[in-house]
């Protein structure tokens, strides 16, 4: 299957003598289509000044690019204020923004958080450090080992006494889909505010958060086609305004005397020092790239390759793949190969130039209940063709004979 959106991104256009490169680790980092290359590059030849500082014709234009972008990011996920819209280096910092500022402030003790047992260690860890701080207990929604999670099990962990729910969309190790919804929903009907880490569904899954009802939602902008070091935190207003700073610093006050200080308005208390703006620029072409393709064509081009990347490696010998069947996926499918280090597969890969991450992948707890430590994780995104699948199989099936296993 040729696919000729492979074709807009520069780094896989290799010279004659090149290794090609099998790229099936997006779920770590996207690679960039050259709309967004060219953006950065437009903004740092013609454009670039530190925003909201300058008043001369470039700090203006970088400004303008810059709440550009914001604006593109608000129509992105449906967040009818912009000023709600606010820039991070990433999830990580999102996640953390909520943890130090919501729940460091409005959780006391004796409240509950709950998280899922698929979480990524960047919506777990902060929770763990509110609740040692603030004496609140943290409890987990678990998932069958396939990553399925049940009504039962969102109506039994979240029950009155739960202030904060914040689950993932997308799992970044089973790439399944969570059922957020119903999580939100439960999370309000007893009175708590459900944040969302759509740091895996953002580049699948079109993003509505009027439609979500969530209460916050972040998302990295790398993951999404768009350059390292921007990501996204929306929140709802009446949330945001009652919010303290994360950070403080330059920017993000109203007025500043020898003892005190008030805060700006909502983005600018959010947005301390110096901002990304060249990121957020490449996340605003980004946005665009994904709006020329279309949520339907990514969708049904990344449901074939997964439907067959499942197929195909059900039928590699001596592979564990993790999860089930049953449920929603998008991206990510983890496997083991038996008696072999998952670094061990994925080095051996490299020399077929199939890129696969391996590890705990950030989230070891998750390993543990799959009942593992590491595994091989093969991430999908839209430029993935079937012969990607194809070379991944051929690889994996060299990998017992280098060493030097009989079968
Ligand atoms: N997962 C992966 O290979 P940052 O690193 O801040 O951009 O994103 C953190 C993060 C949060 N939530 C989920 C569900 C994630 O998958 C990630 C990042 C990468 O799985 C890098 S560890």
């Amino acid at each position: 299957m040729s696919n000729s959106i492979k074709d807009q991104f520069p780094v896989f256009r290799q010279n004659a003598d090149e290794k090609p490169i099998v790229y099936l680790d997006s779920a770590a980092t996207s690679q960039r289509p050259e709309s967004v290359i060219k953006a950065v590059d437009d903004f740092y030849y013609k454009h670039n000044a530190n925003p909201h500082r300058g008043s001369y014709q470039l700090g203006i234009e970088a400004t303008e690019a810059y709440e550009n972008a914001r604006l593109k990011v608000a129509s992105f996920i449906n967040a009818k204020d912009p000023s709600c819209v606010i820039f991070t280096r990433n999830t990580t910092e999102s996640m953390n923004l909520i943890a130090y500022s919501y729940g460091m402030n409005f959780i006391k003790e004796g409240d509950r958080v709950v998280i899922t047992i698929l979480e990524h260690h960047s919506n777990m860890i902060p929770w763990q450090q509110v609740c040692r701080a603030k004496g609140a207990k943290l409890d987990y929604i678990y998932a069958d080992k396939g990553g399925i999670i049940s009504d039962e099990e969102i109506e039994a962990k979240i029950t009155d006494g739960v202030k904060l729910v914040a689950a993932t969309h997308v799992s970044n190790v089973l790439g399944i889909k969570t059922p957020i919804e119903k999580i939100i929903k439960r999370a309000h009907e007893v009175g708590a505010v459900a944040a969302v880490d759509a740091a895996q569904s953002s580049p699948h899954i079109k993003l509505d958060v009027e439609a979500l009802d969530a209460d916050f939602l972040a998302f990295s902008g790398h993951k999404l086609y768009s350059p390292l070091g921007v990501g996204v935190l929306w929140g709802k207003r009446e949330l945001l305004d009652k919010m303290p700073p994360f950070l403080t610093g330059g920017d993000m006050i109203d007025s500043v005397r020898e003892q005190d200080a008030t805060w700006a308005e909502l983005p600018n208390k959010f947005e301390a020092g110096t901002q990304n703006a060249g990121g957020a620029v490449g996340l605003a072409a980004a946005i665009d790239w994904i709006e020329s393709v279309g949520f339907d064509k990514i969708e049904a081009v990344e449901r074939e390759i997964y439907d067959y990347a499942w197929a195909k490696l059900k039928e590699v010998p001596h592979l564990t793949v993790y999860g089930s069947d049953k449920g929603e996926h998008y991206g990510a499918i983890a496997f083991n190969v038996d008696d072999v280090h998952p670094h061990d597969v994925a080095t051996i890969l490299d020399a077929d130039g199939v890129c696969i991450r391996s590890g705990h992948h950030c989230a070891q707890p998750l390993m543990g209940h799959i009942g593992t430590s590491s595994c091989c994780r093969a991430s999908f995104a839209v430029y993935n063709t079937k012969e990607d699948v194809d070379a991944l199989c051929a690889s994996l099936l060299k990998v017992r004979k280098w060493l030097g296993f009989e079968d």
